[in-house]
């Protein structure tokens, strides 16, 4: 139904985004969209680079008086470091980044050539796409939001900036990991009649696309593999005001690769970052002698940031199952599909 491509390097002209497939009468509100980009940009631990930076989104297609036209939406998000040109060489490949790999891959005589793209700068055209769709699902009430729940092993807010704090004194970099909550979420999105119709193959598969992630959980996730059956399976209740109902959600509102109505919920794991500027070992790619890994501008740490773009990734999945529900051509038309759906899943 829905489909999006990005592209742009970090420090290239700029990012630019493609969403096809929403239908026709959604408001977008591009103040939203610019305050979402500017999410992205926030964190303790994020480098000086969002400092330069001020992620703005220009609407080049797609919408007529900000109503969206049912044709391709595309973005463009400007970069204000655009240097690529004269950035010096990378030779010595950074533990964790995609640089060795991706040197080895495309056959390059310079490290520099992948990381531009492998950098997780692309994460803000992918927010723009997914503010998009959260303006998209927000007609039906349903919300997505992210919340950092732990940073080098620190939970509490304050424990988590000293840890940071400490991070940065010691030239090191942390990784940690967040949950997103979609709301209101309607039973019956996605579907198990094929491996590729599950929501939750699709949400994780789209989590786990972001850079930096490792791991990726769906409810109870790897909890409940020490469980009974009888403690884990979330009981079933039913009221005529309410419909049906649960009195827990370790399943995460995603059962047989269908939402269930539930509160979804998924949780993951970023690494940490992978510029250090105390490098590790590695190899110099043009005379094979060992060195230390190639130090860059960076984040320390980047775990809030990376919420906010899994927030963007499951608004899409999310927006791109309510589409296969719900039809694809006119929000007005969508609308009305909904309402009688949900009154009858309700009796
Ligand atoms: C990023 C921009 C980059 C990095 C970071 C994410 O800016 P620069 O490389 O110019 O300092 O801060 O990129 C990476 C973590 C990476 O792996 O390359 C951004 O806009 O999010």
């Amino acid at each position: 139904m829905l489909r999006y491509l990005t592209a742009g390097e970090s420090h290239g002209r700029g990012l630019v985004a493609i969403l096809e497939g929403l239908p026709a009468g959604i408001k977008i509100d591009g103040k939203f969209v610019n305050a979402e980009l500017k999410r992205r940009q926030m964190g303790f631990g994020r480098g000086k680079r969002m400092q330069i930076e001020h992620d703005t989104a220009l609407f080049v297609s797609g919408l007529k008086k900000s109503r969206t036209l049912g044709s391709p939406l595309a973005v463009l998000i400007e970069n204000k470091d655009f240097s690529i040109e004269k950035l010096h060489k990378v030779l010595c490949p950074r533990p964790g980044h995609a640089d060795l790999a991706g040197f080895l891959k495309y056959g390059f005589s310079d490290i520099r050539e992948c990381l531009e793209r492998a950098s997780a700068r692309s994460t803000a055209a992918t927010v723009g796409i997914g503010a998009v769709c959260k303006l998209f699902l927000k007609e039906f009430k349903i919300s997505v939001a992210s919340s950092v729940v732990s940073i080098g092993g620190a939970v509490s807010h304050e424990d988590r900036i000293k840890r940071i704090k400490q991070a940065i004194a010691d030239k090191d970099t942390l990784g940690g990991d967040f949950e997103i909550i979609a709301k209101n979420v309607p039973a019956g999105l996605g579907s198990y009649v094929q491996p590729d119709r599950r929501l939750d193959g699709r949400l994780a598969g789209a989590v786990m696309s972001i850079p930096g992630i490792k791991g990726v959980e769906i409810g109870l996730g790897f909890g409940y593999a020490d469980k009974s059956g009888s403690v884990v399976h979330d009981p079933i209740y039913y009221s005529q005001s309410r419909g049906y109902s649960r009195s827990t959600n370790n399943a995460g509102g995603i059962e047989g690769g269908i939402s269930n109505g539930e509160d979804i919920v998924l949780s993951a794991c970023m690494k940490p970052i992978s510029t250090l500027m105390k490098p590790l070992d590695s190899v110099n790619v043009l005379t094979k002698r060992s060195s230390r890994a190639a130090t860059e501008r960076s984040d320390v740490c980047a775990v809030e940031s990376a919420g906010v773009v899994a927030e963007a990734v499951c608004a899409y999945v999310l927006a791109d199952a309510l589409l296969e529900k719900f039809g694809t051509d006119s929000l007005a038309d969508i609308r009305s599909n909904y309402r009688n759906y949900l009154k009858r899943i309700k009796k």
